[in-house]
């Protein structure tokens, strides 16, 4: 047995004029909580240190200001500060600028003692680069983030093989089956999903909850991975996101599941053991997948469908 009791740190809203140390100060309370109940790693939401951003347009909001540009910093010390002295590892998201001023929706994996181990920068950004009246909210993440360009890497961390996505990362097999492909064993990932289709209001928190939890246990159970799904909800500044945070085993079931839209602790015995009957049957790659037929995966984005 491997086992490793994962807390998911679901985070309740958080306004436009709270400031990081108070988002830090949360934090490291569901942290003392997790510590109390045994946690060996922590995950906390996309961009967790400041409210979802990209609904705002740059008046309407001081955007420059929700960015970090490095990390840990001054603001963000104290949660690894508290994690080392706990022996927690953890997983959050924050909006990164790099030194050459790229912008990246980022989060990053420690071990218990703090380090920094693994780092991913989103790849499937959704939503829009310009103002779209047409929609009931914005949703700018094309506007102040560019995609990604680490990948889906795995890491050994904790006697495990972690990897992580963002959001809506976790819609896409491509995301989960490239992380399978390097053996992975636990998924983290943070979100920040309105509660409402901006598109199409028929679409509200019950379809928007069930199409999350499809994407994570369909992920889990195709790569025989455990998943940590966490998000940031409830109201911000007007704006709702759904709750919903999941802990999901390597058959595909949920283990644990928040019950609020605000600050809560989910947690799970995660036996990383448990992946192996699935990587050695059902979905051992080595021997059942068929790459001859899987060009297009890669070779095109658009579907096209046969000609009239
Ligand atoms: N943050 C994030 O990626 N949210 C998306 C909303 C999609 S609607 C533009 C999500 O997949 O949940």
């Amino acid at each position: 047995m491997r086992v490793i009791k994962i807390g998911g740190a679901q985070m309740g809203p958080i306004q436009k004029a709270e400031d990081r140390a108070s988002v830090v100060a949360r934090m490291i309370a569901l942290l003392d909580r997790a510590a109390e109940q045994g946690c060996g790693l922590v995950v906390f939401p996309e961009l967790a240190l400041t409210t979802f951003f990209p609904r705002w347009k740059e008046h309407e909001a001081d955007i420059p200001s929700f960015y970090e540009d490095a990390m840990p910093n001054a603001a963000t010390q104290p949660l690894f500060d508290r994690a080392k002295a706990h022996g927690i590892a953890i997983s959050f998201g924050y909006a990164e600028r790099t030194p050459e001023g790229r912008r990246f929706n980022t989060s990053i994996l420690t071990d218990r003692t703090g380090a920094i181990v693994g780092k991913y920068r989103k790849v499937h950004l959704p939503g829009h680069v310009e103002y779209d009246p047409e929609r009931t909210h914005q949703h700018l993440e094309k506007r102040y983030f560019e995609p990604g360009d680490l990948g889906f890497p795995v890491w050994r961390n904790e006697g495990a093989v972690m990897g992580m996505c963002i959001c809506n990362d976790r819609r896409w097999p491509e995301t989960w089956r490239v992380m399978g492909l390097q053996g992975v064993e636990l998924v983290v990932l943070g979100y920040n999903t309105p509660s409402v289709n901006s598109q199409m209001g028929d679409e509200g928190l019950e379809k928007r909850l069930y199409h999350s939890e499809l994407s994570i246990t369909s992920g889990a159970y195709q790569n025989a991975c455990w998943a940590v799904a966490v998000a940031k909800a409830g109201d911000e500044d007007g704006h709702p996101l759904m709750g919903g945070s999941i802990i999901v085993d390597p058959n595909g079931f949920v283990v644990a599941r928040a019950q609020t839209e605000g600050d809560e602790l989910i947690v799970a015995d995660a036996d990383m053991d448990a992946c192996n009957f699935g990587k050695e049957t059902i979905f051992d790659f080595a021997r059942h997948r068929r790459i001859e037929h899987y060009g297009r995966i890669t070779a095109q984005t658009g579907a096209t469908p046969p000609q009239d």
